[in-house]
Order: structure tokens, then sequence, then C-alpha cells
């Protein structure tokens, strides 16, 4: 996969450079390039935000920039996008609290995409008719982490990355660890033990000595039913949920 962020930091997204994504990249499964917004500027100050029309607080940022970005982007990506294979508009992630949330079944839908583009946008935004203009494009798609407000779209463009980065094939060493996860069947996971057997007057839950695959597939079931219904009762009601036997929904 290739992904390229639009920035004014782009040194806020180097951490996606270490651990499991930075392998990923060293070893050709994934191409990152992160793009200076600045770079799109011509004036002596590389100035990339104005005042907005109808006056309130704060900058929007000016369109033009964002548009010889973009088709920087597109000239980038169009080398790993097959028009036969890839009929469909490039993806654009717009980092915003007004958009969709990202969930686990989104980082899913991305990570089968052969590109994906991140613009980050700070101050009050970016010029609305940029996106107009790339929805010509991209397929865009503002996206938010979650009901809350950061100061820009990098630091959610770095989760987004690694959670759909994390799902490429050959990113995580070992695929089964993919599976038992919170979310990946629309619960949070099972807590879990490591030795020593006992710790400070702790002791591990007995069943998980047992050796009895069977007791401890429904015991780690009834605990994820259990934090679910504890933490997150709204999940209960989604998708998978419905696979675990029916009484125990009512934990
Ligand atoms: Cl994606 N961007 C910004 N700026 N703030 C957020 C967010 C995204 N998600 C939650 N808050």
């Amino acid at each position: 996969m290739r992904i390229d962020v639009v920035s004014i930091f782009p040194e806020y997204l180097s951490p996606l450079r270490l651990s499991l994504l930075g392998r990923a990249q060293e070893d050709g499964i994934l191409e990152l390039e992160v793009h200076d917004l600045r770079d799109f500027t011509f004036d002596r100050h590389r100035t990339v935000d104005d005042t907005p029309y109808g006056g309130g607080a704060g900058m929007v940022m000016k369109p033009e920039p964002w548009s010889l970005a973009l088709d920087a982007v597109l000239a980038a990506q169009s080398a790993k996008r097959d028009p036969e294979l890839h009929a469909e508009l490039p993806t654009l992630i717009v980092p915003s609290p007004a958009g969709e949330l990202f969930t686990q079944s989104l980082a899913h839908e991305l990570a089968g995409e052969p590109t994906l583009a991140f613009a980050c946008g700070r101050y009050e935004g970016i010029d609305e008719r940029v996106l107009d203009w790339a929805s010509e494009r991209f397929r865009v798609r503002p996206v938010s982490l979650g009901d809350y407000v950061l100061n820009g779209g990098e630091v959610a463009v770095m989760a987004m990355v690694e959670a759909v980065g994390r799902l490429i094939p050959g990113v995580v060493g070992n695929p089964e660890s993919l599976v038992e996860e919170s979310h990946s069947d629309g619960l949070l996971e099972y807590p879990v033990y490591t030795k020593p057997s006992s710790w400070r007057g702790l002791d591990v839950p007995e069943v998980l000595l047992s050796g009895n695959h069977g007791r401890i597939a429904k015991w780690r079931r009834e605990q994820q039913l259990r934090r679910t219904a504890a933490r997150r009762p709204e999940l209960l009601d989604g998708a998978d949920a419905a696979q675990f036997s029916g009484g125990e929904r009512e934990i």
C-alpha cells in the first residue's frame, strides 16, 4: 500500500517511521510519503492561511496550496493504481471532528485500498471548495476519531495510519494476534495474565491454569461480555455479539 499525508508539520508524523510500520516500510510492504503543504506556496512567507469570509475567530487554510499538493499526491499514486483493477477514485481522508466515526470496520475497509491520502487541516479548517474540487479526483471522506477536538489532523492521522497499517498482510508478524483483540468481533477483549501465577497476593484465575481449552474459551467469552456490558454497553447491540450463545448476553 502507498500512503501520502499532506501537513504543515511533516515532522509530526515521524513516529510512523518507527516500530512495526517502520519495518513494513523497510520491507516494501508500505510506502509512506509525508508532503509539506508549504512546499506548494510561492510567496516569501510560504502562507497557507488567511482570514475567514464572513468573519469569526481564527484562520482558514487557503485553497491553492491544497490543490497543488493533492495534484502531486495523485501523480505520486498513479503508478500504484492499475485503472483496470482500481476503477474507483482513490480515497482521500480528511481528519475532522465533524467527520464519520473511525472504527475497526473502516480500518479494514481502508486496508484493502492500494493507495490512501490524508489531508491534515489546522486552524479553523480548510476552505470548503478544496473538498468540492477534490471530490472530482478522490473519494473524499471526512473522518473523526471521536467526540473531542484536537488542534489539527496530524495526531488523528497517526492513529488511523497505525490502525490501517497493521491490517495490511505481512505487517503484523503473527496474524493470529489480530483475531482475538478488541473490536475484532465487536466486543472488548478478555483480560490476559502471565507468570507468576500468584503475585503480591493476587492469583491468576484458576480456569486459565486448568489446561481445559473448552472451559478457557467459555470463560474468556464471558469476560468479553461482562467487560463490554460494563464499559461499552452500546456495543452489545451491535454486529457479531449475537454469535455468543443466547442467554449470556443478559449478563
Ligand atoms: Cl480526525 N481531527 C481533529 N482535528 N480533531 C479530532 C478528530 C480529528 N477526531 C476527533 N477530534
